[in-house]
């Protein structure tokens, strides 16, 4: 057993018993209740899901394992180099949720290289897509074709214990996860490059490999690498996370459970979002004719925007309710190496507009940015100007969350997901409509 595979199994016996406790002795004590607006609005709040990998506090943000962003990035060992850690110990850390040393850090980097090399049939498959196909659509068609290789499959056939599930399951994440960047960047240069496809390096880490194929310079592997950690989890309940967890809940393995969380993601109010954002900064950039726009000519394009029905890209949040700390690392990225990119220039007024817009329109629960408002800026700077490409890369990022539930799914045993639906006379019934 590799020293992760080891670390994960010492973990797993010490958290059973916790689940099990739970379960057997408070399996009866109430958490909350749920209301009409809640079961009809989208389960908001609802708090009916457990994940130990990532928790999100509507005004702190994000934490992993109980880091906030700073702190992963100070804590965890640095790629030689660069100035962002490897995406193969941040996997480590949600994993286990402990930070890795250098050592064990080198040795889940040598365990995702021995298991990155990609079927050819991947390839011929997404050849063979149309070519207006869209990169995500491509993505989670690539992701499923290689279902058969999965381990969990052959030895659920076989007939494995119950108790033993997470162990395919956890080959089958690393074995999908090493792969993961060469299909994106395959996807990008095929349909992009007129599919001029640079070959891997094994000697490069997962965010430095990334940066390799996709033909773009230092640093952005820096950029590949602080994306996919940004991206990565956001607790289970938004729209990524809780397919890959619902699909994964039926014993659907890691690639029909990776593959369905890419669509949920693919939707414009979710992971797309990132592309809606640089889309409709290039609509106004071409109303502009490139002239950054002052406050009062932002705040119009914003009310069109608005009155015409449809929402600002890259801002509210179902949980946040303050300006989102991905936003916030991205930005302090931005302001150290592309202060002066006019893209930024424009984020910058947006961020300085859209907020008051927005608590006068009175909608949104929460008028500050999110992740999306500010990742499609870097990407354009370093010379990835293909939009519709961006939610891949939000996709490599959050298969390391999801892939890492999904193996505490069944290394702790949480059954099928099945809440209870109720009729529309139900509810009026219960709230007492004659
Ligand atoms: N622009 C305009 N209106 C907005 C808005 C925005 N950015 N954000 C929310 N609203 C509106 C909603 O559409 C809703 O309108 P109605 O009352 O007319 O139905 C109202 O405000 C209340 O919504 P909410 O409770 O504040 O937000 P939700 O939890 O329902 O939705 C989200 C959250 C992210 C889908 C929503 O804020 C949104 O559509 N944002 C723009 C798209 C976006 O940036 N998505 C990416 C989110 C991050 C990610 O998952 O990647």
């Amino acid at each position: 057993m590799s020293n992760l595979k080891e670390k994960l199994a010492e973990k797993i016996d010490a958290q059973r018993p916790r689940t099990i406790r739970l379960l057997k002795e408070y399996g009866d004590t109430k958490v909350g209740d749920v209301t009409i607006q809640q079961i009809i609005g989208g389960m908001r709040g609802v708090k009916c899901l457990t994940t130990d990998i990532s928790y999100l506090d509507p005004y702190e943000g994000i934490r992993f394992r109980g880091y906030t962003i700073p702190e992963v990035l100070e804590k965890l060992p640095k790629v030689p180099g660069g100035e962002m850690p490897y995406v193969e110990g941040f996997f480590y850390l949600l994993l286990t949720g402990d930070v890795p040393t250098d050592e064990e850090v080198s040795a889940v980097a040598e365990e995702f290289n021995k298991r990155k090399k990609v079927p050819e049939y991947v390839f011929d498959m997404l050849r063979a897509l149309p070519e207006d196909s869209h990169p995500m659509a491509m993505f989670s068609a690539a992701i499923v074709s290689m279902q058969k290789e999965s381990e969990f499959v052959k030895e659920y056939n076989a007939g494995i214990n119950k108790f033993d599930m997470w162990k395919p399951t956890y080959e089958d994440a690393l074995n999908l996860l090493a792969k993961l960047p060469e299909v994106a960047a395959f996807i990008y240069r095929l349909k992009y490059k007129g599919g001029d496809i640079i070959a891997p390096d094994p000697n490069l880490d997962m965010g430095g490999n990334f940066a390799h194929m996709m033909g773009i310079d230092k640093p952005y592997d820096d950029v590949a690498r602080l994306y996919f950690l940004l991206h990565s989890d956001h607790e289970s309940g938004n729209v990524s996370a809780h397919t890959g967890h619902l699909v994964a809940s039926a014993l659907s393995d890691m690639y029909y459970s990776i593959s369905a969380m890419i669509n949920g993601l693919a939707g414009p109010l979710h992971g797309l979002a990132n592309q809606e954002v640089l889309r409709w900064i290039q609509g106004v950039m071409d109303k502009m004719g490139g002239k950054v726009p002052t406050k009062e000519e932002m705040t119009k394009f914003v009310w069109d925007t608005l009155n015409s029905g449809q929402v600002i890209p890259g801002y509210g949040h179902a949980v946040l309710r303050k300006t989102d700390p991905r936003y916030q690392a991205q930005r302090e990225f931005c302001l150290k190496h592309l202060p002066d990119d006019p893209i930024f220039a424009y984020v910058n007024v947006l961020y300085e507009v859209v907020p008051d817009i927005l608590q006068e329109h009175g909608h949104a629960k929460n008028p500050w940015p999110n992740v999306d408002a500010q990742s499609g800026v870097i990407q354009w700077h370093y010379g990835l100007k293909e939009y519709d490409f961006y939610t891949v890369l939000f996709g490599v990022g959050r298969a390391l969350g999801v892939a890492a539930n999904i193996v505490w799914d069944r290394a702790l045993g949480y059954p099928i997901e099945r809440p209870k639906s109720l009729t529309t006379p139900m509810l009026e019934e219960i709230a007492g409509i004659k």
